[in-house]
């Protein structure tokens, strides 16, 4: 039978990660919150959900806040764009995002949705990587970022999207342009993925980073990851294993830091919210707006 805790100690595609084969498993919970939130219950919801719907670019020459998702095929991407629609139009939304199964085919078209609850903000859903991405997939999808993509283009597969096609935007400006990248990542797949894999998202962090967009991990499927997690999500910042996925998986993103990576639940099965799922998701995406101001800041700053 498959052993998550045992293969979270090896972590199978993770080859600077070596643990010696005496470790415990970790603990499922520890005492202390390795975060501290707000809370858990109606008033941080509240306040989360207006804080976001207040946030503008106003100080810059941008007319919204683009936040491209992007990450493994199949992740989530969709399910977190329709899952934080949900929250602010306070229920359970039918899928709007292409999801599921049915979404593989569609996973090559580039997509800005704007949200509805916030004019202010862009969403881009784009195809995510697999074991059967190339390099080419992974150079396309920096052209999104660089703002070269427009908006509903469909990939032909393993072709690069290059200038001399006719819709390729040459010179694209900073209203164009990703100012945060959301990396979706399964939480459940992580510890099982191949070597290939992880070297493709290792790839992709890179470049994100040297373009100095900021990047936010959202680590889906906790409720498959960490079952026990489900059945009350206030635990979830006291769960020893997803403590410890995070620290493993840090270094695969170059060190990024522990509070730019946001565990989550998407709604899959619900028919009704749930403040904790919602309180989870909306610290995603407020700290995606806030990365972005961020790095605009620091452009205009410069
Ligand atoms: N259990 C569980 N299923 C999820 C979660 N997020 C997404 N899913 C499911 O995973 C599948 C792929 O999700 P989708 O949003 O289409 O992934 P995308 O390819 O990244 O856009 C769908 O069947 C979703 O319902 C989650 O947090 N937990
Ligand atoms: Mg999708």
């Amino acid at each position: 039978m498959f052993d998550l805790h045992q293969s979270l100690k090896g972590f199978s595609g993770w080859e600077d990660t070596p643990a010696p084969e005496d470790e415990a498993a970790p603990s499922p919970f520890i005492d202390e919150p390795w975060r501290k939130i707000k809370g858990w219950g109606e008033s941080t919801r509240k306040e989360l959900k207006s804080e976001i719907q207040d946030l503008k670019p106003e100080r810059f020459d941008v007319p919204t806040f683009n936040v491209i998702l992007t990450g493994q095929i199949a992740a989530g991407k969709s399910s977190f764009y329709n899952s934080i629609n949900s929250i602010f139009s306070n229920r359970v939304l039918p899928t709007k995002a292409t999801s599921g199964e049915m979404g593989q085919s569609f996973t090559k078209q580039f997509k800005m949705y704007p949200f509805t609850h916030n004019a202010n903000i862009r969403i881009g859903d784009t195809m995510g990587l697999d074991v059967n991405s190339s390099e080419v997939d992974i150079r396309n999808i920096f052209k999104i970022l660089d703002g070269h993509v427009p908006n509903l283009h469909e990939f032909q597969s393993d072709e690069e999207f290059l200038p001399d096609n006719p819709d390729y935007i040459l010179h694209p400006s900073l209203a164009e342009r990703a100012h945060c990248v959301a990396l979706v990542i399964n939480a459940n797949k992580l510890p099982i993925m191949q070597h290939c894999q992880v070297r493709k998202l290792k790839n992709l962090a890179v470049g994100i980073i040297n373009r100095g967009i900021p990047i936010i991990v959202v680590l889906t499927h906790l409720d498959e990851f960490h079952p026990e997690v489900s059945e009350d999500i206030r635990k979830t910042y006291r769960s020893g294993l997803l403590k410890d996925l995070v620290v493993k998986l840090r270094p695969m993103l170059h060190g990024l830091p522990e509070n730019l990576i946001f565990p989550v639940i998407n709604y899959h099965k619900e028919v009704e919210l749930d403040v904790g799922m919602d309180v989870l998701l909306l610290y995603a995406l407020r700290s995606m707006i806030y990365a972005a101001e961020c790095y605009l800041e620091n452009l205009t700053a410069s």
